[in-house]
């Protein structure tokens, strides 16, 4: 006999999760009680929304669901954003909510909130758990689905009453996601295609990548010849230094390469689902039939045909197709096509000046050579831009950035990576005001012992705001201005090691002490506000420029 909430801790142990991120809450008492001597590392957080954006970043760096534990009502409201997170990025996650007794559910009882209308357009599945019995069946239906198809989030609610009865059933058996392979004929046709094309230009993207997926397609592009790009915050899925990286098809996209991809004859999009960001607002490609020839591959059945109408759709993930396209080999006719993309990124990664004491492209550069191995985390902000721009990945797993666009996600994703992978450096760019959206989780990796080093790019402003503001209401400047603490001093608050940098020549002692900290490090880079972005000033923007 077991209750339902040591039952229920049980199935996650089977199903393969080692580390969960929580609130706690009375109303799951029993949930917590099973993790009281569970085999599972549980991480408490100060805010739940930190706590659903580090169990959807374990997601996005384990490819099985990201487990995140809160309480009903207020608790689930704060976890919301790392669902949205999770949906949008295609990313497994289960979020598990406490629920009122069914005693008093429908009174409005304290905390009640409907879990199925409030998760419906942000979850792949909401259910409520009505039957201590049934636990075993719904976690792993929840695995399943999580992690099957196109990847995403799951919500389970736990009424209180559910969990603390006794019930005698057996185990589920651990959960085995479900991944579409290529046929054999989708694999010849796209030879086909290959052989009668003159541009051809891939963009890979999406979810359920692998070390191993990269390093196949990595072979594959290198022996024909084809330059690939990385869709929106996926830049981690091929080795930046291949001479077919030709860089990131997001926001801020290289103009060359943005026309590069309307002159491709052939784009062959591996896993990305080619929405918004990526696609430049669906005019690097038109959609429903864009000119070029489109070979669509992605693990959901539901995003082919979505809004582009392939020549070539292929249901598979991006796993299984670079295994089975990894041999495949055309006679390469556009060899200067694939060293020009490769020389338009390697211009643009050369920075240019910027106004100020501080220059961001510069300190990127620096910190991509002295540790060019790290994970790279970011939220939202304009900052996000030197990075997205400057850094080289080169391993997958390496970067962790919302294709949501949420700020206060860096630190928490940090946070989620270095407790999955404590041997490796984990770097977090953050911007003054995204950073203090999550900034209190330095309480939680100095709790766990995590030592993450985050970077602060203070300008003082909400600084994407302001950019569209001069753009469309030039002078009239409100809602943006941000007056901040003293970072440094904030980190040391919480026992972290904390520097304010505030000249390019200052930054690689202040690296070097921050590495050396040995524990959570805070390193506030004050940007000139002018250097709006690595390309442009705020007065050029509002002289119309
Ligand atoms: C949760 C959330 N709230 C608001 C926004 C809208 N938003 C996008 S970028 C941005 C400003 C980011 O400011 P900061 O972190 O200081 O970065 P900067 O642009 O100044 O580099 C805002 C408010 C958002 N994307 N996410
Ligand atoms: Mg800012």
């Amino acid at each position: 006999m077991r209750r339902g909430g040591k039952l229920l801790v049980d199935q996650l142990v089977l199903h393969g999760t080692e580390l969960a991120f929580c609130v706690p809450g009375e109303s799951y008492l029993d949930v917590l009680d099973g993790l009281y001597e569970a085999p599972l590392r549980l991480i408490t957080c100060r805010h739940e929304s930190a706590a659903a954006n580090m169990a959807e970043a374990y997601g996005k760096l384990t490819g099985r669901p990201g487990i995140c534990l809160v309480t009903r009502g207020p608790g689930a409201a704060h976890a919301a954003v790392g669902v949205h997170t999770a949906f949008q990025d295609s990313t497994p996650l289960i979020l598990l909510v406490g629920q009122v007794s069914s005693a008093q559910e429908e009174r409005e009882a304290f905390q009640e909130v409907d879990y199925r209308r409030m998760f419906g357009p942000l979850a792949k599945w909401v259910a409520q758990i009505e039957r201590t019995d049934r636990i075993p069946e719904l976690v792993a239906r929840a695995y399943a689905t999580a992690c099957s198809g196109r990847p995403g989030p799951v919500v389970l609610a736990l009424p209180e009453d559910m969990l603390s009865r006794e019930v005698g059933v057996p185990d589920a058996r651990p959960f085995r996601a479900v991944r579409p392979a290529p046929a054999a004929a989708d694999v010849e046709a796209l030879r086909g295609l290959l052989e009668r094309a003159e541009r051809p230009l891939a963009i890979l993207g999406g979810a359920s990548w692998t070390a191993a997926a990269s390093e196949a397609l990595r072979e594959f592009l290198e022996a024909n010849e084809i330059p690939a790009g990385a869709a929106f915050r996926r830049q981690d899925t091929l080795d930046n230094d291949s001479p077919c990286y030709a860089g990131d098809i997001g926001l801020g996209i290289n103009p060359a390469l943005a026309e590069r991809v309307g002159n491709a004859d052939l784009l062959l999009a591996i896993g990305p689902r080619l929405g918004e960001i990526t696609t430049s607002g669906y005019t690097l490609l038109d959609p429903p039939v864009p000119k070029q020839a489109l070979v669509h591959v992605h693990p959901g059945a539901e995003e082919l045909g979505r809004v582009y109408q392939a020549v070539l759709p292929i249901l598979a993930g991006p796993a299984e197709l670079a295994e089975a396209i990894r041999p495949l080999r055309v006679e390469p006719r556009w060899r200067e096509w694939r060293a020009a993309a490769r020389a338009d990124f390697e211009e643009w990664q050369r920075p240019g000046p910027i106004p100020g004491g501080l220059d961001l492209g510069a300190c990127v550069l620096h910190l991509r050579d002295r540790v060019p191995d790290a994970i790279v985390t970011n939220g939202a902000g304009n900052f996000a831009g030197w990075v997205h721009r400057f850094w080289r990945w080169h391993d997958y797993p390496s970067q962790l950035a919302p294709t949501s666009g949420a700020m206060g996600y860096g630190v928490p994703a940090a946070v989620a990576a270095k407790a999955v992978f404590p041997d490796r450096h984990v770097i977090c760019f953050a911007g003054d005001g995204d950073f203090l959206m999550s900034g209190q989780e330095l309480a939680t990796a100095m709790q766990h012992k995590l030592p993450i080093l985050v970077f602060v790019v203070d300008n003082g402003m909400y600084g994407t705001i302001r950019m569209h503001q001069e753009r469309r209401f030039p002078g009239r400047v409100v809602g943006t201005g941000l007056v901040n603490p003293d970072f440094a001093a904030y980190a040391a608050a919480f026992g972290a090691h904390g520097e304010n940098v505030e000249r390019t020549e200052e930054f690689p002692a202040a690296l070097e002490r921050a590495l050396a900290a040995g524990r959570p490090a805070l390193v506030a880079l004050r940007l000139d506000p002018e250097a709006i972005t690595p390309r442009t000033t705020l007065s050029a923007l509002a002289a119309g420029g």
